[in-house]
């Protein structure tokens, strides 16, 4: 077994289901980990799934990575819009990153059309609930595997 996708996600995540089903859907960040999980389970590989509401421990997170895991899939929530800090610490990670949204951040207020995660990321994923998450694994599952088809 590889090491595993770190899958990572930022501040009031953990509201998912609880709160605003209308623009998150309905499921709980509970019911995204298994999906995720069991999306990987069936390619082979692993993920370490977690969720914090500090902008630091993201930041520790993704240094983990560096050694600890074979790639990224970030959903840095509000911190995509505001965070240097988590742009750095993924570059200095050197390993392969997904953003993903659960919302589709095009159709909604201007400010979050500008992301300080995407000129880390090899892709983008937005718009597609908790269905994204199982997109994401597989992107990345291609990736980790040198069958990715597009460079950026
Ligand atoms: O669409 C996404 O996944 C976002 O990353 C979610 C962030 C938002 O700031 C980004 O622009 C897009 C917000 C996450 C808050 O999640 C909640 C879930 C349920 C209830 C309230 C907040």
């Amino acid at each position: 077994m590889p090491k595993p996708i770190f899958v990572l996600n930022g501040p009031n995540l953990n509201l998912l289901g609880v709160r605003e089903p209308a623009i998150y859907g309905a499921e709980t960040l509970s019911d995204v980990r298994r999906r995720t999980e069991a999306r990987a389970k069936s390619l082979g590989l692993d993920v370490d799934f977690r969720q914090s509401n500090s902008e630091g421990q993201l930041v520790d997170w993704i240094q983990e990575a560096r050694e600890k895991a074979c790639g990224i899939i970030l959903n840095a929530g509000a911190y995509t819009h505001t965070s240097v800090a988590i742009l750095d610490a993924l570059t200095a990670a050197e390993k392969p990153v997904i953003e993903l949204h659960l919302s589709n951040v095009f159709r909604r207020e201007g400010f979050r059309h500008h992301s300080y995660v995407s000129p880390a990321a090899q892709g983008v994923i937005c718009g597609f609930g908790g269905k994204g998450y199982e997109l994401a694994v597989e992107a990345m599952a291609d990736i980790v595997a040198g069958r990715q088809a597009a460079k950026g």
